[in-house]
């Protein structure tokens, strides 16, 4: 017998907004929530002062049956910098070994970073159209490099969860600051 979840179920993407109908879950990520996470913390402190500007929206559908629980991830990465960090996402390790991640860029360019708990790195870099496979036991972290919204599709098991402690304890090896205009590669001084 199945039950209601059971089903198929699709949902609708537009490639004009970045978003898709219907939602079941929207999350926002402020400075606030980044703060640990940006390099340059009296830049941070003083745009805190002021205001607690908007760095990405989440969209999620889980796809949760009797059997199985992946789910769809949207997310809306605003262009800009702080001081000369690139606007990113906090970046996460899975919680459980085993569990693999797709992440599609649909719009935009920029870089996914990925890190193993040892510290070997991987940038790869993305224009609208790259589809990228993230291994299980890699960390990664999406940087917005251009002057419009970077949007992603992210597919995944909820169970796969979510790990920020090795991001905010370490960082990446590597910040993408921007210097003359470009983005540019700097060993994170965290890892020196
Ligand atoms: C994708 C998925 C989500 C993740 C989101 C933002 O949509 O990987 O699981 O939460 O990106 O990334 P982070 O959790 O690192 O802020
Ligand atoms: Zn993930």
């Amino acid at each position: 017998m199945l039950n209601e979840n059971d089903y198929p179920i699709s949902v609708q993407f537009d490639f004009n907004s970045g978003t898709f109908d219907p939602v079941k879950i929207r999350d926002d990520r402020k400075l606030s929530d980044l703060q640990m996470m940006f390099h340059d913390k009296p830049r941070v402190r003083s745009i805190l002062a002021e205001a607690d500007p908007l760095i990405y929206e989440i969209w999620y559908h889980p796809f949760e049956t009797s059997k199985s629980d992946m789910a769809l991830g949207v997310t809306r990465l605003l262009p800009g910098t702080v001081g000369d960090e690139y606007h990113m996402t906090k970046g996460h390790i899975h919680e459980r070994d085993d569990q693999p991640e797709i992440y599609f860029c649909v719009q935009g360019e920029g870089y996914l970073l990925l890190q193993t708990i040892d510290g070997e790195f991987r940038a790869e870099r993305w224009t609208a159209g790259t589809i990228s496979h993230i291994p299980p036991m890699w960390a990664h972290r999406v940087v917005n490099t251009c002057a419009d919204m970077l949007v992603f599709v992210a597919s995944y098991h909820l169970s796969a969860g979510h790990d920020y402690a090795p991001i905010i304890d370490k960082g990446f090896r590597k910040l993408l600051l921007e210097r003359e205009g470009q983005p540019t590669f700097v060993d994170s001084p965290r890892w020196t």
